[in-house]
């Protein structure tokens, strides 16, 4: 465990690992830091959040910015860009800003099932690991990026079980759905700003992503994200690619329903992205971004987040 020391970044950690580090910070960081475990995953595993603020969180009219990641398990460079903003607001704060500004919620690992069984069996699950209804034994699981509830099961979803694009048996049918939809509408209208993390493509994606129409807060969706992508190339690496912003069905080719990103901003949230983070490789490898890369891809996100809460703040 992590033991009262910073989370490495030289390695990708299992679930456990990262779970005793949202506890720890918890404990150490008691004035700032309020650690909630919502439910557990259908597996049994703490479904858990921080919430960071620097007055009571309950009480305090600031924006909301919300961090989900880990949703899809393969994805594996996804955690870490939250913990890492964790990092930077709780253990090494070079931005008061963001804590005088806004209240954050940072959920590093929606999935924790689908995430350690990609660590202990199957690398490249993608889907969370419920066996209800159509569920089988068999074929577990439901993609928790088609699990919401807008347009559910109506493009770009799959109604087979053993698919890994399965929207459920139902809307929300997964607890790990439920949780960050909860989240969503607590903190509304306040939540301002809400990114989902996926790898890989190096874009930033925004609604509508069932349809790839434009919803009317575009210009803003769109004026925002670029900013994000900006600060992140200013201190990318020269081999990465630089990111692409846009529409979700425009620039990634395919459109699909039932994902957080419409769910959040269909709910009020008047920004709402996918982050596809970088994989550097193709097919299945791009999943596998090599370790010394992770530092690297924690830091240069931070700098997107924080491009995308300062322009909320001049709004
Ligand atoms: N990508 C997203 C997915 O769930 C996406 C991309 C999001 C498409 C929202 C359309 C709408 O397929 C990954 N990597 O999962
Ligand atoms: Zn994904």
């Amino acid at each position: 465990r992590s033991g009262g020391r910073s989370l490495p970044y030289d390695a990708y950690q299992e679930f456990p690992v990262i779970d005793d580090y949202l506890q720890d910070i918890a404990r150490r960081y008691p004035n700032l830091v309020k650690l909630v475990t919502p439910a557990n995953s259908f597996e049994g595993r703490p479904i858990r959040y921080l919430k960071i603020s620097t007055t009571n969180f309950e009480d305090t009219r600031k924006p909301v910015i919300f961090l989900e990641g880990g949703i899809h398990a393969r994805e594996w460079i996804s955690p870490p860009t939250v913990t890492w903003a964790i990092h930077k607001l709780v253990e090494n704060n070079t931005e008061p800003d963001l804590l005088r500004d806004f209240d954050w919620i940072l959920l590093p690992v929606s999935n924790p099932d689908g995430y350690q069984f990609t660590h202990t069996n199957s690398r490249f699950w993608r889907k969370t690991r419920s066996t209800v209804g159509q569920n089988t034994a068999r074929c577990p699981g439901v993609d928790g990026n088609r699990n919401y509830d807008f347009q559910w099961n109506t493009v770009g979803t799959s109604s087979n079980p053993c698919s890994d694009t399965y929207a459920g048996t139902a809307p929300f049918s997964e607890i790990e759905t439920r949780v960050v939809r909860d989240i969503i509408h607590e903190y509304l209208p306040r939540m301002k700003l809400f990114l989902t993390m996926h790898s890989y493509g190096s874009m930033i994606l925004y609604p509508w992503g069932h349809d790839g129409s434009l919803s009317s807060n575009a210009f803003a969706l769109h004026t925002v994200g670029v900013a994000m992508a900006e600060d992140i190339d200013k201190v990318s690496l020269p081999n990465f690619p630089s990111y692409t912003v846009g529409n979700s069905v425009l620039v990634i080719g395919y459109a699909a329903a039932g994902a957080a990103e419409d769910y959040a901003h269909l709910a009020g949230v008047p920004l709402s992205y996918t982050y596809e983070l970088p994989g550097l490789r193709s097919g299945l490898n791009g999943f596998n971004l090599d370790p010394i890369y992770i530092q690297q891809v924690a830091i240069e996100t931070w700098a997107g987040i924080v491009a995308g809460a300062r322009r909320i703040a001049q709004m």
